[in-house]
Order: structure tokens, then C-alpha cells, then sequence
């Protein structure tokens, strides 16, 4: 595409200037234009190479047969060292309130402005083809293609991380990894290397309760927080500085998965969080976030008992509260996945005018090591990737290098030079100007000191989850450290989680016998209000963009359908229905309904929700004796779903699915019966009170109390 083709598009004013600027770079291809070579030779015959004969050698001469073959043995690149499993998606950014006085840089300042921006969400030590499930952080990279350049704010939906210097990572990702002598396991930290690391390691103490915690297993990528980590700065006309840090908030609540649902669903549907924001954007259910700031004064800098700098430390909502600017909507997915997600190449160093790094020895590394690893796995001219471009002007005088895509009529790069104009170069007219912060000291390999203390944080973090959550790092650690197989890796990280809290020591070695637990060391006790997902200050529940799935089977009753459709689409949720076949499943009045699942295509796990309904006639309860369905009605309910059932089908799933779970004379009764957060509704329908008893139960997320009783049991 010529320079001057992109630019017109690029310059135009309508609509999104990023997807404008995508367009004049994506070749409509279909199968109505005859298929020719790379370079546009038409080709006659595609199946069989040029032979010398029928039965005869290939010959050489087959220019086709050549650039085919050939091009398909270049056709890989390495993948993300890190984070090489990920999806991602465009959209726009929408600033609703403006950090004037705080900053100069427009995007967090000007609320007239829509800016493009592109998200790719990822897991870290997965490799390319891994599932999506495993339990570990999620990457939550931001782009936002602002007037004065992109601008990438390279998060993960965790806000610290393992280690505190840069220098440190490579050998995290080295112990984390598969092991080297096997290459096992994939996607995990369930293996002596990672454990042995994490023990040796008091830094990576209050990342391991993250890690451990529901965090690692979001449900989707549309329910996951976000956060820059680093302290970041904003600088303002004045060049005052001001310590920030970034969240995203999503607007659906920030939820999990539950472990064996997570385990299961890395075999059932290895895509699933992929599908699950490709099928949300296809729907028109845009995932929202908000862009939130912790604004910390410079003067303040060390008023905190860790330091800003340190990476593995979060600022407590508590102490800094988190104030909203924005709002991120995610509302196109890519065309090509590998040119507009593979491809797409993020550096923490691009930032704009306004904004600057703090001194987190981390964030110094990562600046250095992002640009890097974009030349190993791009080339050199990663920034003229359709997808890395910035939709603002931009000159410059970098040259040449594998696969330059563009003619530059620029006849003197380099400065200055004899056709400069007025130097632009000078922050007074707009250009990037680093913080003058002052700084001294000796050379020398040493940390500040309050980055000596490891387990504060971590304590506060294990304080403030819910009973459930508490008993959920309980078990992944049980998980994860009996897939070690050494006692001395056992040991240390019981020894590590003993400085955390004895208790929470005492429980995890209870499944090992062989540990020794340590006398106790107190806990300090302190609480954050806003760090459960089920009890924290500013979460939200909603049953929008959750998947319902309605079971039929042939002589369904239609009437207890039709209503619970129009409510859950009001409602926002998506409905699918789940039948014996794909295609039309006929009701008992002959009315029909399209299923777009199996029973032996799909498993509970798919759902948020599950909801079984009667039949017309008495024999439809033989119907229901089908083995997948009992099995989805019994996983749902362990899985601590909403769970319901309509009309001839309760007695089925209180009698046959979950006897002793569910009262047996629901079946009996004219009202609608709420038992373990099941809905049963044996004769009144699907009226407006089931539907919004069922919804405010999917709004809950998960029935707590369901897993206490199975607990006990
Ligand atoms: Fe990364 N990280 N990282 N990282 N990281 C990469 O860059 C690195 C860190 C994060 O969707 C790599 O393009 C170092 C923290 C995300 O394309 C690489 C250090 C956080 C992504 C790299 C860190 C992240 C990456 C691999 C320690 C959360 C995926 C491929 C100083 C704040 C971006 C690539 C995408 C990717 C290096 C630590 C998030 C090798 C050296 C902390 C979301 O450059």
C-alpha cells in the first residue's frame, strides 16, 4: 500500500482512525477472485507439482510449487518468550475526568477526544498453543493510539509481581518454565524448579499468595482487573511530578473460575477465555473497564512502610484511594490474528509527553527488555506493523533494516540538518521532556532498605479474603507443592507460608505429613477492605454478559421458555440452548427452538448458569434419565452455579441428580422452591419472579455456602 493511499485514509475524519488506518492495510481476499502466486501470476493448477511425467521426478522449474512450500517453511516466528498465549481486541478510550494540573498529556486531559486502543490479554508461561484455564497471572496489556503517540501500559491483572529487580527475571522464568530436562509440566508452577525458586526467594512471598489465590483462575478475560504494577509519573506545565499508579476496573466484576472447573475446562475447551472475548464482541457485549489512578505526591514519596518503588508492594486502596478517569470498551476483534495479535509488539518504554518512569529498578529493566525482544521476534522494524503503528504523524530519522515498509522522502536523516525547520525538538513546543529528578548516591548492587521486608503484604493480603477464598489458596497450595517431588521444596515453602500465617501453614501441611511446621510468628492482622472478590469494597455484581444455558429436549414445554428468554436478554445475559442435536428441537405445542449445543458437544463448564426444563407429557422425565445431562445438573452444582429446573424436570433433579442436596417434596409444592441456591419451579412456570430470582442468583457469581456444606460433608 502506497504512502500516500495509507495517509489518505489515515487523514480522513471518519470513524476510528486506528481501524481507518488497519483498513488501508487489510487485503480483502475471498474466493470469487481467482488465486495467483505472491505476486499476482494466476495460477492454473495448485494440487499437483510439475512433474517430468506422470510417475516422473518434480522438477525445479514449478516457480509455485517452489514459493509455496518455501514460504510455508518461513511461516513461523518465535513465539513471546513470555505471555506467548493470548487474545486480543480493539476498541476506544474515553476520558470522562481530566488529571488537569496533574499532568500535560492530552489523553489524560482532554475529555473531548475518543481515542483507538487495543488490548491483548494473555497467561505468562504457557506456551503459544497451551490452555487458557491454568492456573497463573494474566497479562493485560493496553495500546492507546493517542494524538501525541502510543501509549502502552503493559499491565497484568495481578498489581505486584514476583521479584523486585530486573535482573532477577530471567532466572523467575527460567525456575517457573517446564523443567529443562523434560519439558514438563506445561503452563503451571506445580513443579519443584518454580517452588524451589519461590522458597529461596522472600520477594516472590506475596505474589505466591496471589498466585494461589482465585486471581490465577479468572473466569474471563471481560472480569479481570488490570494494573500498570511500577509507580509510574505524571508530570504537569509546571514540571511538578506526581507518582500515579494505573488500574482497570471491569464494569462486569472481577470474578474466577473454580478450580476444578478451571482444570477441567484446559481439556474441554482450551480457548476458553479466547472464545469467550471473541463471542462477547461478536454479540455487541462490549467488555468495559475503567481506568482508575492512585495519585501519590511527590512529597509523599516515602511516607509509606514499603517503597514506591518496589514492584512486589501494592499502595493500598485504603491509604490511596482510587480515583476513575476513564472508560476502556473493547468492540472489535481482529480480522487476522496473526498480523493484528502476534504481531502486535508492546513496550513499556512508549509512553507521552506528561508522563515518566519512577526509578523501580523493575520497570528500568523491562524498558529495556520489551524493545529487545520485539527485534528478535519481528525485526527491527516491528513500528511498521499495521497493528504497532500510531495513527499520529510522526518523523523519524530511523533507517533501513529488514522489512522497511515505507519510502521516506526525507533527504537528510539526521539532525540537525540544513532543512530543519524551527527545532521541535524542545519540550517547550511539545516534546518529551524526562522528570529532572535529582539523584545521587555510589555505585553500587544494593536495594533500598524497606525493600528488605517480604511478608507484611503478603499477610495483609491472606487477612482479607473470605472464608472460601482463604480455603481456596489453602488448597492450590496443596496442589501445587504435592506435584513437588523433593522435601527440601516442600519444606522451604512450608517454612516461607509459616511467616505468613501459622494456621494457613498448619492447613496446607496437613497433606504433608513429612513437613515440619514452625513455632508461630505473629500476624500483624491488618486488613485491606478491598482485596476479596467476594466481600471487597467496589465489586460488582451483575449477571450481564454471563452464558445461560436452557436444556430441552423433544417435547419441551415452550411456555416455560419464551419468557426466560426476553428476561435474560434484558438482562444482558446470553442464552444458549442445549439440546440432543444442533438445529431445531420441537416443543410439545410443535413450536420449535434452535440449539447451538449437545449434550456430548459441551459441559457444564461452558455456562454460568444452568436451567433444565420440563416437558409437556409424563414420559419426558424418561427423557432426562440421559447420563450427560445428570452429569452437567451434579458438575454445575459442584461448580457452585446457579442451577434450575422447570416444571416435570424438578423432580428429576432433585431425585435423580442431586438426592439429599435438594428437599424432595419441591416437586410437590405450587410455589418456587430455593434450596443450596437451586431454583425449583415444579407449576408456576417461568414467570417474572422466577426469571429475576434466577438472575440476581447468576448476579451472585458463585453460591458460597454450597461449597461450605461440601466442605463439611
Ligand atoms: Fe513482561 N515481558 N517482563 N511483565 N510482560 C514480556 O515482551 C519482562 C513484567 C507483561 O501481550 C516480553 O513482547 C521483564 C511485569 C505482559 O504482547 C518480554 C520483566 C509485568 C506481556 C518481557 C517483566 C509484565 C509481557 C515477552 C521484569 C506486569 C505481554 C514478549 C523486569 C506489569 C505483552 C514481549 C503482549 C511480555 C519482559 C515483568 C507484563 C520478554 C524483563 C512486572 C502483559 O520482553
Amino acid at each position: 500500500m502506497a504512502q500516500q493511499v495509507v495517509d489518505k485514509i489515515v487523514n480522513s475524519t471518519v470513524g476510528d482512525a486506528k481501524k481507518r488506518q488497519m483498513d488501508g492495510f487489510t487485503i480483502e481476499q475471498n474466493n470469487q477472485t481467482p488465486l495467483t502466486t505472491y505476486f499476482g501470476t494466476k495460477i492454473a493448477e495448485t494440487d499437483i507439482a510439475l512433474r517430468a511425467g506422470a510417475r516422473g521426478p518434480t522438477v525445479l522449474e514449478d516457480f509455485h510449487n517452489r514459493e509455496k512450500i518455501s514460504h510455508f517453511d518461513h511461516e513461523r516466528i518465535p513465539e513471546r518468550a513470555v505471555h506467548a498465549r493470548g487474545a486480543g481486541a480493539f476498541g476506544e478510550f474515553k476520558l470522562h475526568t481530566p488529571l488537569t494540573g496533574i499532568t500535560t498529556a492530552k489523553i489524560l486531559t482532554d475529555t473531548s477526544k475518543t481515542t483507538p486502543a487495543y488490548v491483548r490479554f494473555s497467561t505468562v508461561n504457557g506456551s503459544r498453543g497451551s490452555a487458557d484455564s491454568v492456573r497463573d497471572p494474566r497479562g493485560f496489556a493496553a495500546r492507546l493510539y493517542t494524538d501525541e503517540g502510543n501509549w502502552d501500559l503493559v499491565g497484568n491483572n495481578i498489581p505486584i509481581f514476583f521479584i523486585q529487580d530486573a535482573i532477577k527475571f530471567v532466572d523467575l522464568v527460567h525456575a517457573v518454565k517446564p523443567e529443562p530436562h523434560n519439558e514438563i509440566p506445561q503452563a503451571q508452577t506445580a513443579h519443584d524448579n518454580a517452588w524451589d525458586f519461590m522458597g529461596l526467594h522472600p520477594q516472590t512471598t506475596a505474589m505466591q499468595q496471589w498466585i494461589m489465590s482465585d486471581r490465577a483462575i479468572p473466569r474471563s478475560y471481560r472480569m479481570m482487573q488490570g494494573f500498570g504494577v511500577h509507580s509510574f509519573r505524571l508530570i504537569n506545565a509546571e514540571g511538578k511530578s506526581t507518582f500515579v499508579k494505573y488500574h482497570w476496573t471491569p464494569h462486569l466484576g472481577t470474578h474466577s473460575l473454580v478450580w476444578d472447573e478451571a482444570l477441567k475446562l484446559a481439556g474441554q475447551d482450551p480457548d476458553f477465555h479466547r472464545r469467550d472475548l471473541w463471542d462477547a464482541i461478536e454479540a455487541g457485549a462490549y467488555p468495559k473497564w475503567e481506568l482508575g489512578v492512585q495519585l501519590i505526591p511527590e512529597e509523599d514519596e516515602h511516607k509509606f512502610d514499603f517503597d514506591l518503588l518496589d514492584s512486589t508492594k501494592l499502595v493500598p486502596e485504603d491509604i490511596v484511594p482510587l480515583k476513575n478517569i476513564g472508560t476502556l470498551t473493547l468492540n472489535r476483534n481482529p480480522v487476522d490474528y496473526f498480523t493484528e495479535v502476534e504481531q502486535v509488539a508492546f513496550c513499556t518504554q512508549h509512553i507521552v509527553p506528561g508522563m515518566d518512569f519512577s526509578s523501580d529498578p523493575l520497570l528500568a529493566g523491562r524498558n529495556f527488555s520489551y524493545q529487545d525482544t520485539q527485534i528478535s521476534r519481528l525485526g527491527v522494524n516491528f513500528a511498521d506493523i499495521p497493528v504497532n503503528r500510531p495513527v499520529c504523524p510522526f518523523m523519524t530519522n530511523q533507517r533501513d533494516g529488514h522489512m522497511n515498509m515505507f519510502s521516506k522522502t526525507n533527504r537528510t536523516p539526521y539532525h540537525p540538518n540544513r532543512f530543519d525547520a524551527l527545532p521541535t525538538t524542545e519540550p517547550a513546543k511539545g516534546g518529551f521532556a524526562s522528570y529532572p529528578e535529582v539523584v545521587s548516591g555510589i555505585k553500587e548492587r544494593v536495594l533500598g532498605p524497606k525493600f528488605n521486608e517480604f511478608t507484611s503484604q503478603a499477610q495483609l493480603f491472606y487477612n482479607s479474603m473470605s472464608k472460601h477464598e482463604k480455603q481456596h489458596i489453602i488448597d492450590a497450595y496443596q496442589f501445587e507443592l504435592s506435584k513437588c517431588y523433593e522435601h527440601v521444596v516442600q519444606q522451604t515453602a512450608i517454612d516461607r507460608i509459616n511467616l505468613i500465617d501459622h494456621d494457613l501453614a498448619l492447613a496446607v501441611a496437613e497433606a504433608f505429613p513429612a513437613v515440619k511446621v514452625k513455632d508461630a510468628v505473629p500476624n500483624h492482622g491488618g486488613k485491606s477492605a478491598f482485596l476479596s472478590q467476594v466481600e471487597g469494597k467496589n465489586q460488582t455484581f451483575t449477571a450481564e454478559g454471563r452464558k445461560v444455558a436452557i436444556y430441552l429436549l423433544p417435547g419441551y414445554s415452550y411456555a416455560q421458555v419464551e419468557p426466560l428468554k426476553i428476561a435474560f436478554a434484558a438482562a444482558g445475559m446470553m442464552v444458549k440452548f442445549v439440546g440432543p442435536a444442533t438445529g431445531k428441537i420441537e416443543a410439545g405445542n410443535g413450536m420449535t427452538q434452535v440449539a447451538e449445543f449437545t449434550f456430548e458437544n459441551s459441559r457444564s463448564t461452558y455456562f454460568d448458569a444452568l436451567i433444565f426444563i420440563g416437558g409437556d407429557s409424563d414420559d419426558y422425565t424418561k427423557k432426562l434419565k440421559n447420563g450427560r445431562l445428570i452429569h452437567a445438573a451434579r458438575e454445575a452444582y459442584m461448580h457452585l452455579k446457579a442451577v434450575a429446573a422447570t416444571g416435570n424436570a424438578v423432580g428429576w433433579l432433585t431425585d435423580m441428580c442431586l438426592p439429599g442436596d435438594l428437599p424432595a417434596d419441591a416437586k410437590t409444592k405450587t410455589e418456587i422452591t430455593e434450596a443450596n441456591g437451586v431454583l425449583l419451579a415444579p407449576s408456576v412456570g417461568t414467570g417474572a419472579q422466577f426469571s429475576e430470582q434466577f438472575i440476581s442468583s447468576v448476579a451472585k457469581h458463585r453460591v458460597w455456602d454450597r461449597e461450605v456444606s461440601h466442605i463439611a460433608a
